[in-house]
């Protein structure tokens, strides 16, 4: 504590997660310090409304560079820095890249949580330093119950998942070994305006904003038929902050107890642009209202690889390059403890995120818009 002011240090402090938390730490007057990989380019633009010139007296938000790859590096960061609290947001995140870069993702998501664990111990700070770990319910992979609690049977299906475990165990070992305050928040998916481009329900809304704006014809994508817990970041930043406030060190499952299907989101941000999407061979019945698609014509879908609007144009387009070897085909998670024990209550529910996630793309692309209009050459990179 420094000035009264409690520390924390935020890795991954770039990252989606990592921006809304420090907004919300520094709304509770906390000193922030976040982790930050050295880029070419400076890659702050998800905090740069909190950013603060370094010069300043008494600095709120401080940035230091650093990598979960590197013991040294953080050791030194925590010894400086004495925080209070760790969040450790950083990390490979992405479950398709991590098949393509399986080693690294062991190194930066497994090891990099032992790194930490690990310094704080030998800095002897393991009764002040209280550490949350951004755990996941890709660790549920392979369905074996439903709804996914804190005590449900792990299965990770990706080289992501697999590092995930090393370090929701490891956590869990440095809490009963030694006594530290270190917390697993297994959160189920969640999202925002700040989402990364390449996660599905960002990409979703981006090519929609953009087919309604006449910017893009098509959306590619993969297997429509997962079903993913979707909640807000904004909600779930809190429960983190939550979750490290309690007086036991304990694990929480995080997540809205809503399962909603890839191809049922698609449906929802095409209607925000005022598009009734029909999937190929649904019906609609005698109240003008889509028929529920059968399940095994489901299946079909992804060998007839499109989707139809009611003009006829193929506006979403199935595109095996986004599948996955192994795949996580139903999440939904029950967080009963943590609404009981950290009073977490959600605001965000699924419409308000789509509403929310449409309403912020649609008005980025009418700004390009205007400056492709005013001449200006802009790229809109798309997977
Ligand atoms: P993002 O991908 O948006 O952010 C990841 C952050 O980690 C970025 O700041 C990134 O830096 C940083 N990072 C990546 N590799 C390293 C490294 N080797 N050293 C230091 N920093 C690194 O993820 P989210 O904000 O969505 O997620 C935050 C955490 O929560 C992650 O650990 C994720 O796995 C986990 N999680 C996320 C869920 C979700 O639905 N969002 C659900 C459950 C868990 P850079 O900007 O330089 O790339
Ligand atoms: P996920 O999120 O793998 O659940 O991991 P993602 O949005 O990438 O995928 C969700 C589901 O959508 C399917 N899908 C596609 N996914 C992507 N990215 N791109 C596509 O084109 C596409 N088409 C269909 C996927 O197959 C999958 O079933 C996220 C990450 O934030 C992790 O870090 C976090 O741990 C988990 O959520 C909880």
């Amino acid at each position: 504590m420094k000035n009264n002011r409690k520390v924390a240090l935020v890795t991954g402090v770039t990252g989606q997660d990592g921006a809304y938390l420090a907004e919300l730490l520094l709304s509770k007057g906390y000193l922030v310090h976040g982790v930050k990989r050295r880029a070419s380019l400076f890659n702050t633009e998800r905090i740069d409304h909190l950013y603060q010139d370094p010069h300043v007296e008494d600095p709120r938000l401080v940035l230091h560079y650093g990598d979960l790859t590197d013991s040294m590096n953080l050791t030194r960061i925590i010894q400086e820095t004495q925080p209070d609290e760790i969040y450790n947001l950083a990390a490979m995140s992405h479950v398709k890249v991590s098949f393509d870069t399986p080693e690294y993702t062991a190194n930066a998501d497994g090891i990099g949580t032992l790194r930490i664990l690990e310094a704080v111990r030998l800095l002897g700070l393991e009764k002040k330093t209280r550490i949350y770990q951004a755990s996941t319910s890709e660790l549920y992979g392979l369905v074996q119950a439903v709804p996914q609690s804190e005590t449900t049977p792990f299965y990770p299906r990706s080289p992501y998942a697999v590092a995930k475990l090393y370090a929701y165990w490891i956590t869990v070992n440095y809490r009963e070994a030694y006594n530290m305050f270190a917390c697993n928040g297994i959160l189920f998916n969640h999202e925002s305006p700040l989402r990364g481009e390449t996660f599905v329900t960002r990409k979703i809304t981006r090519a929609v904003a953009k087919i309604g704006l006449g910017f893009q014809k098509k959306l590619y994508i993969g297997n429509l038929d997962a079903k993913r817990d979707w909640g807000h970041a904004k909600d779930y930043v809190e429960a983190m902050y939550l979750i490290l406030q309690q007086d036991q060190p304990e694990d929480f499952v995080i997540a809205t107890g809503v399962t909603t299907k890839v191809r049922d989101f698609i449906r929802m941000a095409f209607s925000k642009i005022g598009y009734t999407l029909r999937f190929e061979g649904e019906g609609v019945n005698e109240k003008g209202v889509l028929d529920e698609i059968d399940e095994k014509f489901a299946k079909n879908i992804l060998e007839v690889d499109q989707l139809k609007n009611k003009k006829g144009d193929v506006l979403v387009e199935i595109d095996p390059r986004y599948f996955r070897p192994t795949e996580v085909d139903l999440l939904i998670g029950d967080a009963t403890k943590a609404k009981e024990k950290l009073g977490w209550v959600p605001k965000y529910d699924l419409a308000a995120l789509v509403d929310d996630m449409m309403e912020s793309d649609i008005a980025l692309f009418k700004r390009d818009f205007e400056l492709l209009k005013a001449g200006h050459k802009i790229l809109v990179q798309e997977e």
